[in-house]
């Protein structure tokens, strides 16, 4: 049977890990975006050839488009989100032009992934990215002073959120508001308190139901063309996988994801199934959800987090952790098999270790969080063992 398709982001040309230093991992395959172009503009052919070049003369495969990214009018349901629908499908149809069928996307409102800690050491003194419930409570409450903040969160929260904020000394309460409020991955743009304010009274009527009915429209609306090119669209899930800061989430548990897939029913409509994002909530049982849902999972995220009582988590090393990856991989393999048996030809699905933590000589380049080269390729190599293993041994 074929393996899965090793992956590895890429953040383009301006990335300080080299297209040189990815064919060292054992990838064979890019996930990139054109993250220079606004959210919004059409992605022309020529921007898209010009990229897929770059890819090309390293010896590697431009296999997944991760991300292009929704126009906010789409996801709070204003009367322009028609047109940025229009340039939506125009830019599939350039990628199929190119051969670019696998294309991920993300329904989260505002920010992208949400951290409280860039830098939070493990035993060994490794460095990962850390979701602190108390931390983020403290912005919530008293940072960003949502009203409605002091109705979410319980006393004994409001009480230790206080506390943790006055330990702060000030330049780390300015790190912790930079962190939380950094906006898409692969730039370095950072929302300031006010900003984002701004954006969240846009969202003020929009809640999950709302932002429910607009992804179903999103997706009615573009399926057909993604169809005919034979464009496979993927949902990155939530990223934590829970409401906060006020805005609604949608793409955080198992039944959120058996409607999507069931708000069009079509092969173009399908799943990013990243570990890292929805292993955060307890139960979400993740071998289960590949058993039941594996057909539609066209993108595969595997990392693993460390969860605690509270809500918070840290980003785990990727066979350790709180989600059993044994388990996630058995029932990846079995998915392939059922494919074959099936005979389709999308056997060999592009998985990617998401994030890494920064290890060894990581600290010797300025990545984007969690994007460091040695740790995500410690990462996959202990993923492709996993599948290995699985594999020999059924
Ligand atoms: C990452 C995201 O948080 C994650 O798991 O994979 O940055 C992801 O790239 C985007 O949200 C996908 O649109
Ligand atoms: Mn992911």
């Amino acid at each position: 049977m074929q393996d899965l398709e090793q992956t590895f982001r890429w953040f383009g040309p301006n990335d300080e890990v080299a297209l040189a230093d990815i064919v060292q991992t054992g990838a064979t395959g890019i996930v990139t975006a054109l993250h220079h172009i606004p959210c919004g503009n059409e992605w022309t052919e020529d921007e898209i050839i010009e990229r897929k070049n770059i890819i090309e003369n390293a010896g590697l495969t431009w296999s997944v488009v991760e991300s292009v990214n929704i126009h906010e009018s789409i996801k709070i349901g204003e009367p322009e989100r028609d047109h940025y629908i229009e340039i939506y499908i125009q830019s599939l149809k350039n990628l199929a032009k190119n051969g670019l069928k696998i294309v991920c996307y993300n329904f989260m409102p505002v920010l992208d992934w949400t951290r409280t800690h860039l830098d939070y050491r493990l035993e060994n003194n490794a460095s990962a990215l850390r979701y602190d419930a108390i931390a983020l409570a403290a912005f919530d409450l008293y940072i960003l002073e949502r009203p409605e903040a002091f109705n979410v969160h319980s006393a004994e929260v409001q009480t230790k959120a206080k506390a943790y904020l006055e330990s702060l000394p000030a330049d780390e309460v300015k790190t912790l508001t930079d962190t939380i409020m950094a906006g898409l991955p692969g730039t370095d743009e950072v929302f300031t308190v006010e900003e984002f304010k701004q954006h969240l009274k846009r969202y003020a009527n929009v809640d999950a139901k709302k932002l429910k009915e607009n992804l179903s429209y999103f997706l009615n609306a573009i399926m057909p063309a993604a169809e005919a090119v034979g464009i496979k669209m993927c949902i990155h899930p939530d990223d934590p996988p829970f409401p906060i800061l006020g805005l609604p989430r949608i793409v955080s548990t198992e039944s959120d994801l058996k409607d999507i897939v069931n708000f069009v029913k079509s092969p173009s409509n399908g799943l990013t199934f990243c570990t890292g994002s929805l292993g955060a909530n307890p139960a979400n049982d993740l071998p289960g959800i590949v058993e039941r849902l594996g057909e539609h999972i066209h993108f595969l995220h595997l990392r693993n987090v460390q969860r605690e009582a509270d809500g918070s988590f840290h980003e785990a090393e990727h066979l350790s952790g709180s989600t059993d990856m044994f388990a996630v991989m058995r029932n990846v393999v079995l998915e392939q098999q059922k494919r074959e048996k099936a005979g389709r030809t999308d056997i060999a699905i592009p998985i990617r270790p998401d994030h890494g933590h920064k290890i060894l000589d990581d600290w010797s380049r300025n990545n984007y969080p969690g994007y460091s080269i040695i740790g995500r390729m410690k990462g996959l190599a202990e993923l492709r063992g996993l599948e290995m293993g699985v594999k020999r041994s059924l």
